[in-house]
């Protein structure tokens, strides 16, 4: 298995697929999907475009569909809920479809939708995720930061190196055989200097900043918790993730 890790959607390679590609946006698309569905919500199916999710979940019973649009950390006005995962509570979310679309996160998964496997990491399911690729032993494995409208963030890259990090201890390959690009190092040695204070490395995150304004104190708190859910958000359709029990 080769381990690839890219900042951003916009750094990954255009003209190639990996057997498994790993999204992750930390703060907070990805932690917002994995809650959903760790407590039961029946899917969530992404969108970049706010127009097209809208024109998509009209065909959804209103009881059976949530929507969630985010731009710029805040809610869009008219949708029902924004981009917290404290928000998606087991009443709310429970056997409802989440139709999200968030400034990066739902770019980034969009970005990898081609790849044979596609999952959703945050640091509250890196366990289970770790797990999963442990099993599977995919040749080609991607972790794709989502950043900040192309520019590279703090909290992703350390959740990539998060899950690199437990790949390669409980391989025991030397990390040069499965590291296939430079960016696995520099993950691994970020999410090594912050593993014990990722709250502390959120506050230095701009977009962590951005939130704090916003006062989404309290999720960046619970995005901080590691392994804290067992929730394998997998792609099952393009754009669409279930939990794979
Ligand atoms: O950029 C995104 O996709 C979001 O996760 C941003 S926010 O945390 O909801 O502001």
């Amino acid at each position: 298995m080769k381990l690839f890790v890219y900042h951003t959607p916009e750094l990954t390679p255009i003209d190639l697929v990996p057997e498994c590609a790993i999204a992750v946006d930390v703060l907070r698309a990805t932690t917002t999907m994995a809650t959903v569905l760790a407590v039961g919500g029946e899917a969530v199916q992404v969108f970049s475009d706010l127009e097209q999710l809208m024109a998509v979940s009209e065909k959804y019973s209103p009881q059976k569909r949530l929507r969630a649009g985010e731009r710029g950390g805040s809610k869009v006005p008219g949708f029902d809920l924004g981009n917290s995962p404290l928000d998606c509570t087991p009443e709310l979310v429970k056997g409802r479809r989440l139709f999200i679309s968030t400034t990066n996160g739902t770019r980034a998964l969009q970005r990898i939708q081609d790849a044979k496997v596609v999952l959703a990491a945050a640091f509250v399911n890196r366990a289970t995720v770790v797990r999963y690729v442990l099993e599977k032993q995919p040749e080609t494995v991607w972790i794709v930061g989502s950043g900040w409208e192309g520019s590279f963030s703090l909290e992703d890259t350390a959740c990539a190196g998060a899950i690199a990090h437990s790949i390669l201890q409980q391989t025991n390959l030397p990390p040069d055989e499965q590291a296939g690009n430079d960016e696995v190092f520099g993950a691994i040695a970020l999410y090594s200097q912050w593993q014990d204070n990722l709250l502390g490395l959120f506050h230095h995150a701009s977009h962590g900043k951005r939130l704090l304004r916003l006062n989404c104190h309290e999720d960046l708190k619970y995005c901080s918790q590691t392994d804290i859910l067992d929730v394998l958000p997998i792609q099952q359709e393009p754009g669409v993730l279930i939990n794979q029990k």
